[in-house]
């Protein structure tokens, strides 16, 4: 298994950065390249800090790392919306090679102090050095500019932010979001060539997809307003999660490049009151989106709801509370478990075993969970999850994500975080 996976990630390196997967995804993206990161420091430890380093290369001036840094040499239309569409060249303050205007959730500060922990050297402290300025003006970026609800969290901007495109979290303020059918006919989807249509999302998600795009894309992408103008708004605990466990992680940093700690410290603690505070239902025992467009949390309970476990400072009653959420009927985890995570509540209507992220189980959402397991003394869970996660790869091999009651290979074969994040957990 160690040298399948391995084998995924040299099939998929490209120059200084390593692509998702060779099918559907043949450009960077933003928070694969941290998850990859942690595999390379297992087994080419200069390939972790290049990935990192080539992504944020491709950093805006105000701090935003983009969520797709386009390869120029990869085939017009293998990818849509590619850098036409998203034309940030012509925006100023943007590098000069294409990227999308959107961020992902900021998991690189974590990515970045794993693959420093796993294979320290001198130069793995010079890269790290390098790398933490630009990871200090994303977080700037992201606490500045996009603290659109004003109470210390990021607001997503587009589905896509989120990294769970088409979760069922998602449907509500989506919903909202007018699709006219002129936007519907004017683009080709490249993904469905590739993977099958009802294991994507659907061609309405893509309409709206692109309808927030064109509204971003139409302001400059800028962040200024937002609140007064753009369709889609969403805190998310996920992304909000990743914030707060970036600043642990840079205080961390800081300490081993000799800046000072205090202030990723301060806000660290900021941040997890803040999850806490605005993105915990007491009432359902969970955590869940609010979308700003309607100040309310919205229905649906998917495994975002687990992921603010990846905080180290989460109060007891909250880590308490997501326990009970995760070893729930809804999604299963156990010290052995019989079925893989799904990425939604398996007991709801609306759970869709093949769809993508309304149902299937993925690969760097159980390393998350099982980080937060082990962040909170759940040993016994996380080696769980971490079984569960390696059975996975051994009947299916390194696919996107994997049906949830079988565990069958589903999406792209092949794919990159799934390899790495396996190397991280054979290790
Ligand atoms: C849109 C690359 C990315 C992941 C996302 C996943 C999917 C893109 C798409 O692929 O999103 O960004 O075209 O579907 O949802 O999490 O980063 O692997």
């Amino acid at each position: 298994m160690w040298q399948a996976a391995r084998a995924t990630l040299d099939a998929n390196w490209e120059h200084d950065h390593t692509v998702p997967s060779r099918t559907l995804y043949p450009h960077q993206w933003s928070w694969d390249s941290a998850f990859i990161a942690i595999g390379w420091a297992h087994v080419r430890p200069e390939r972790a800090w290049s990935e990192l380093s080539s992504l944020f290369d491709a950093q805006w001036r105000d701090g935003r790392v983009p969520h797709i840094v386009f390869n120029p040499a990869a085939p017009g239309g293998a990818y849509f919306p590619g850098p036409v569409f998203w034309a940030s060249t012509e925006v100023e303050g943007t590098p000069p090679v294409a990227t999308s205007g959107l961020v992902q959730p900021p998991v690189h500060a974590l990515a970045a102090w794993h693959a420093y922990e796993r294979a320290p050297s001198p130069q793995a402290r010079d890269a790290l050095r390098r790398l933490y300025p630009r990871l200090v003006a994303q977080q700037r970026y992201l606490r500045v500019h996009r603290d659109v609800g004003g109470a210390g969290l990021a607001a997503v901007v587009h589905p896509w932010e989120s990294g769970l495109d088409n979760s069922p979290a998602w449907d509500d303020p989506l919903a909202a979001v007018p699709a006219e059918a002129s936007i519907m006919r004017a683009y080709r989807r490249a993904d469905i060539v590739h993977a099958a249509a009802a294991h994507r999302p659907t061609d309405l998600d893509y309409a709206r997809y692109v309808a927030v795009v064109t509204a971003y894309r139409a302001a400059g992408y800028r962040d200024e307003g937002l609140a007064d103008r753009h369709p889609f708004l969403v805190e998310c605990p996920l992304f909000n999660a990743a914030m707060g466990v970036a600043e642990h992680a840079l205080a961390r940093i800081a300490a081993e490049v000799d800046a000072d700690p205090g202030p990723h410290r301060e806000h660290a603690a900021r941040i997890t009151a803040a999850v806490v505070d605005r993105l915990y239902d007491p009432v359902a025992g969970t955590f869940r989106p609010r979308d700003l467009r309607t100040g309310r949390l919205t229905p649906a309970r998917t495994v975002l709801g687990l992921a603010p476990l990846i905080l180290p400072d989460l109060p007891p009653r909250q880590v308490e509370a997501v326990l009970v959420e995760a070893t729930s009927a809804r999604f299963g985890l156990a010290e052995r478990m019989d079925r893989p995570l799904p990425s939604h509540d398996r007991t709801s209507a609306d759970f869709e075993p093949l769809r993508y992220w309304r149902g299937p189980s993925w690969m760097n959402v159980d390393w998350l969970v099982r980080r937060g397991l082990l962040a909170h003394g759940q040993d016994r869970l996380a080696a769980g999850l971490r079984a569960s996660m390696i059975g996975l790869a051994e009947t299916a091999g390194c696919h996107e994500y994997f049906h949830p009651e079988t565990g069958a290979g589903l999406g792209s074969a092949g794919f990159g975080w799934t390899a790495a994040l396996l190397l991280d957990v054979l290790a």
